[in-house]
């Protein structure tokens, strides 16, 4: 096998032109003297920031790859932002806590297993490739989880909320695969 074909995974084409923009519903207005960040459930500190609190985390730089479950990949993207384990750190989990639900502006929600949010490369993302993120793109802030299908990369995220139990988001309720791997091509329940 080649270099280039081990990189992209199984039964995925690769996009060379413009990165796809793909999501349910419109995209959300952003108002910064509105919005703010929220972390609630199995937590030892609750966490509430404004935008500009948020911008003064910690940022990391992160270059990755991006899966559609419909079949298009996006190779080497730069996101900048926030990684989640600045996040982890910063809301001290209970002991109990296994899982993250990521829900965005309107209502998409995703869900993960903490070990896979600790992924060096998975951020809480408000730039890509050197321009402030698009609003079509998730603006102003959105998950990069470059190991899973990017449904799990929920755009417009508002608030994460620590779980015992893994809920069923948006397109998991709809017979996606909770696991999402693409390089085990986990694509439906
Ligand atoms: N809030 C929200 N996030 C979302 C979606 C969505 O519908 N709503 N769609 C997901 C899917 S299926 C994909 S492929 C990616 C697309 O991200 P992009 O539009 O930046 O390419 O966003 C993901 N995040
Ligand atoms: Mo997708």
């Amino acid at each position: 096998m080649n270099e280039k074909k081990e990189r992209v995974p199984p039964n995925q084409r690769v996009a060379y032109d413009e990165f796809p923009v793909l999501h349910v519903g419109p995209v959300p207005k952003f108002n910064p003297e509105k919005w703010d960040f929220t972390v609630e459930g199995l937590i030892n500190n609750p966490l509430r920031l404004n935008y500009s609190e948020f911008l003064k985390l910690p940022i990391v730089v992160s270059v990755s790859d991006f899966h559609c479950v419909t079949g298009w990949s996006i190779l080497d993207s730069k996101w900048e932002g926030v990684a989640f384990k600045t996040i982890f750190d910063l809301v001290k989990p209970k002991e109990n806590a296994r899982y993250v639900t990521v829900i965005d502006e309107s209502g998409y929600t995703t869900s993960l297993p903490l070990e896979d949010l600790m992924h060096k490369d998975v951020l809480l993302a408000y730039e890509l490739n050197d321009k402030p993120l698009e609003p079509a793109h998730g603006a102003p802030l959105r998950l990069v989880v470059p190991h899973k299908y990017a449904y799990k990369s929920a755009k417009w995220v508002r608030t994460l909320r620590f779980t015992e139990k893994q809920e069923l988001g948006f397109w998991e309720k709809r017979g996606y695969s909770n696991s999402a791997d693409p390089w085990k091509e986990e694509r439906y329940a």
